[in-house]
């Protein structure tokens, strides 16, 4: 109870200082370059979109695969990362009562770094010398720069992800015996996963390096493309848990209710990072010279994740119903009503919770070995993943910067702004179910995914495709759209929207909520378990491909 106590009067007193000037510069920074990522990458996309319907034809001096590579960079990579840590500084600056300042200079340097980074990635894709599409797997091999950037990038993550561990450390030393604020429990799982996932690619691209620069004559494409989903599979469930975590801890608040059980939350959290590498597999389910063990393994594991995420799927709906019926809602789903639907900081992430549904199913489907065989390769998969995080993390990332960017600005969300917001939500969806929903469809009759525009030839099959091809372009072009009023809506919240504070929306517990177990900050045995797991699924294949590796492949340019 004293606790509780002290913890309101602490988020009273930050409240009504806000945040300071020097952590507010930092995520700003980083939001404005995520949504610039955005407003690059869609537009890309949608060239994307019209060429494959036929409707486009680009230019010479811009490759198909040049656009793809970039479109991927910009928005799974950029768009992403530079979101999650701007806003996970933003409320580790919130929760735990200011960055320290090496910990800022640490955001600086990090972001001086990813910048660079992307600079140097960036160059060779302009000259056609990098479209290796974002997962640039060998054998396709890119300009040495373009690898040099990757490093640099993820140099610039670590660099965040210490500084993150260093504020949460300090926080600790200073209030032992005490489990850390739940936003910053998130932030502590997110830069983990981030840190130690990373790592596999960081050992890839230095293998790359030296091959790519004619250094070493071949590479062990198995090693490199395993490396790969290692990380690959791990940034899908960073960008899946930054997302929940303003589900669990942001929405309630939103609209007027309390979080679900704090225990269950930091469990969610932490199944959620330790379970999580050992899956990469499945984006490998076809791959020859892997053992069927394995494989099995990685899908048990991948499918594992599910379990935490039925878990939210109860707890959000929980929480909406009691918050519902608090507010007068009667019978079996006469709470709906009472949810806050126009509002853009509760529909927007609301749309995606509901879009998760159908996605983690399509992934489910992915995952299994038969189903896989059907949807490998086609436009199944793109539909997959702009459903997951074209639209249920990417639609939360919308919902948050409502809040988040006049937050940080000191300014207001005015009604005028909110109407927008729930206009650009209400686009987003209706073109991601065209878009999404077509590319799936097709993805079953054939169409592959990553193939410019073409006919093979007249060919009866291909020319089945069509329709559904327009209906892409179609989705894309309402998307655009949609790219174009979020990113009006950030730039006026940032910079025109009428001043004054706006709070960071963190929900309380329960008042019968049961005491949080102080075992859930452990880290160390969280680290040690994740590190066990992840030699359970790493070590014995890798040491075979290596033992018995297959012939290593010179570097090929294929586009
Ligand atoms: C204006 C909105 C968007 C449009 C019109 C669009 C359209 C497309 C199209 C047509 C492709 C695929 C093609 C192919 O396989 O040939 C594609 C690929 C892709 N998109 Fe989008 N997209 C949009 C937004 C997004 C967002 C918001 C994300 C993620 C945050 C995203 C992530 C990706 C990724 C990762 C690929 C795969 C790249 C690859 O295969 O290498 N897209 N997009
Ligand atoms: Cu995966």
């Amino acid at each position: 109870m004293e606790s509780a106590l002290k913890e309101t009067i602490r988020q009273k007193a930050s409240k009504s200082l806000g945040i300071s000037p020097e952590d507010a510069r930092i995520s700003k920074s980083y939001l404005f370059v995520a949504f610039a990522a955005l407003l690059l990458g869609g537009i890309l996309g949608l060239l994307q979109g019209l060429n494959r319907a036929g409707l486009l034809e680009l230019p010479s001096w811009l490759n198909y695969y040049q656009v793809l590579t970039a479109h991927g960079v910009l928005l799974v990579l950029v768009l992403t990362a530079f979101f999650t840590i701007g806003y996970f500084y933003a409320g580790l600056s919130h929760t735990l009562g200011g960055l320290l300042p090496k910990v800022r200079k640490m955001a600086w340097i990090g972001f001086s770094m990813k910048i660079i980074g992307f600079v140097f990635a960036v160059i060779p894709i302009l000259m056609n010398e990098a479209s290796v599409l974002y997962t640039f797997y060998p054998p396709m091999a890119a300009a040495p720069p373009f690898y040099i950037g990757l490093v640099l990038i993820v140099l610039g993550v670590w660099m965040c992800a210490f500084g993150a561990f260093i504020n949460v450390a300090n926080w600790r030393k200073n209030n032992r015996g005490k489990n850390i604020p739940i936003f910053s429990f998130f932030a502590t799982g997110v830069f983990v996963l981030l840190f130690f996932g990373s790592i596999p690619v960081a050992i890839e691209v230095l293998t790359i390096i030296p091959w790519s620069f004619g250094w070493v004559d071949t590479i062990n494409v198995m090693v490199s493309r395993t490396l790969f989903w290692a990380f690959g599979h791990t940034l899908v469930n960073i960008w899946y848990l930054t997302a929940i975590s303003a589900w669990y801890v942001i929405v309630p608040k939103i609209i007027g209710g309390r979080r679900f059980s704090d225990t269950l939350t930091r469990i969610v959290v932490i199944l959620l990072v330790v379970m999580n590498i050992p899956g990469g597999f499945h984006h490998q389910i076809i791959d020859p010279g892997i053992s069927e063990e394995v494989k099995f393994l990685h899908v048990f594991m991948s499918l594992s994740i599910a379990f935490p995420s039925l878990m939210t799927a109860y707890a959000m709906f929980s929480v909406f119903e009691r918050t519902g019926r608090r507010k007068g809602g009667k019978g079996l789903l006469g709470w709906y009503k009472k949810l806050p639907w126009g509002d853009v900081r509760f529909l927007a992430p609301m749309i995606a919770m509901i879009s998760f549904i159908p996605a983690g199913a399509g992934g489910i489907v992915q995952s299994t070995n038969q189903l896989n065989q059907v949807v490998h390769n086609t436009l199944w998969i793109v539909g997959h993943f702009h459903l997951t995080v074209g639209t249920s993390v990417i639609l939360t990332f919308f919902g948050i910067s409502y809040w988040l960017v006049p937050y940080i600005s000191k300014r207001t969300l005015t009604p005028k702004m909110n109407r927008l917001g729930v206009i650009q939500t209400i686009i987003w969806t209706v073109g991601m179910l065209f878009m999404a929903g077509s590319m799936h469809w097709v993805g079953l009759l054939g169409a592959p995914r990553r193939t410019s525009y073409t006919t093979y030839g007249e060919n009866a099959t291909a020319l089945g495709w069509d329709p559904f091809m327009i209906l892409i372009a179609i989705g894309g072009t309402l998307l655009i759209v949609g790219v174009i009023l979020q990113v009006y809506a950030v730039f006026h919240l940032m910079f025109r929207a009428p001043k004054g504070d706006t709070e960071f929306p963190i929900a309380d517990k329960e008042d019968d909520d049961t005491s949080t177990p102080y075992w859930t900050e452990r880290w160390g045995q969280w680290i040690v378990l994740l590190l066990l797991l992840v030699a359970m699924g790493y070590v014995l294949p890798l040491v075979e491909f290596i033992i018995d590796a297959p012939p290593g492949s010179p570097p090929f340019k294929t586009w």
